[in-house]
């Protein structure tokens, strides 16, 4: 489903706003991962966020598969590894950690990178409450498959996970199952200075597909070449 451009920023703005500023302010991690983490996860999915934004707070980037409903790319591949279909699921290649349920995944990741404890809004009641609330103004994005072609190589997204606009290009990577690294700039995050450094300015989203050779800013944008590159 598309929605006029107005309705569809709107509605993430709200998911966004759900959060109460979770996802937005990135701290220097305490130690960072030699090797990219792992999330089997799909927009939409309120306890996926909850990762995703500790990733953002956290400053870490991650290698992300996409799993929404009816995948058949990543999905059988998370059952394989750690033997149910649920999400998310983190694997941590630096220390063979095979973790579900979000509020372990967050605890995880804030003692072994983050050396502190999580807030409120990262992990608990009110961070699964707001989170689907979050999930309620976009019902369904980016939650269902929807046939496509593979890629050779896995995409790039500099991302950060309140942004209303980074949510619509993760959206359809998502539905289309498309693998990519997630490279976190939250606000005051380190990576800041080397992003601009490569894209002249800072703004996210901000795709690099690597199989193409194409590189864009603007979340319409990046919909648009991911669904006519790689939707069957
Ligand atoms: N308590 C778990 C709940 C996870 C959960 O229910 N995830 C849903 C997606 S939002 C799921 O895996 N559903 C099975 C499926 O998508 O096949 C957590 O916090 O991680």
């Amino acid at each position: 489903m598309e929605l006029p451009r107005f309705l569809d920023v709107a509605t993430s703005m709200f998911s966004t706003v759900s959060r109460l500023g979770a996802g937005l302010q990135a701290r220097r991690p305490a130690h960072r991962p030699a090797r990219l983490l792992e999330l089997y996860e799909f927009e939409g999915c309120p306890y996926c966020r909850k990762v995703r934004d500790a990733l953002t707070e956290l400053d870490l980037d991650a290698m992300i598969y996409p799993c929404p409903a009816g995948g058949t790319v990543y999905r059988p591949r998370a059952v394989a590894l750690g033997g149910k279909a649920q999400f998310p699921f983190l694997v941590d290649p630096n220390n063979g950690k095979r973790l579900y349920e979000s509020d372990d995944i967050v605890a995880y990741l804030f003692a072994t990178y983050g050396g502190r404890e999580p807030g409120i809004l990262a992990r608990g009641p009110l961070a699964t409450a707001s989170s689907m609330l979050a999930s309620a103004f976009r019902p369904a994005f980016g939650a269902r498959a929807r046939p496509s072609h593979r890629p050779a190589h896995p995409l790039e997204l500099w991302s950060f996970e309140a942004s209303p606009f980074c949510r619509i290009a993760r959206e359809t990577l998502s539905e289309l199952e498309l693998p990519y690294v997630l490279h976190n700039v939250g606000k005051d995050g380190a990576g800041r200075p080397d992003f601009v450094a490569r894209s002249g300015k800072m703004m996210v989203p901000y795709l690099v597909d690597p199989n193409t050779g194409r590189e864009m800013f603007e979340s319409a944008e990046i919909r648009r070449y991911l669904n006519e590159t790689y939707g069957a």
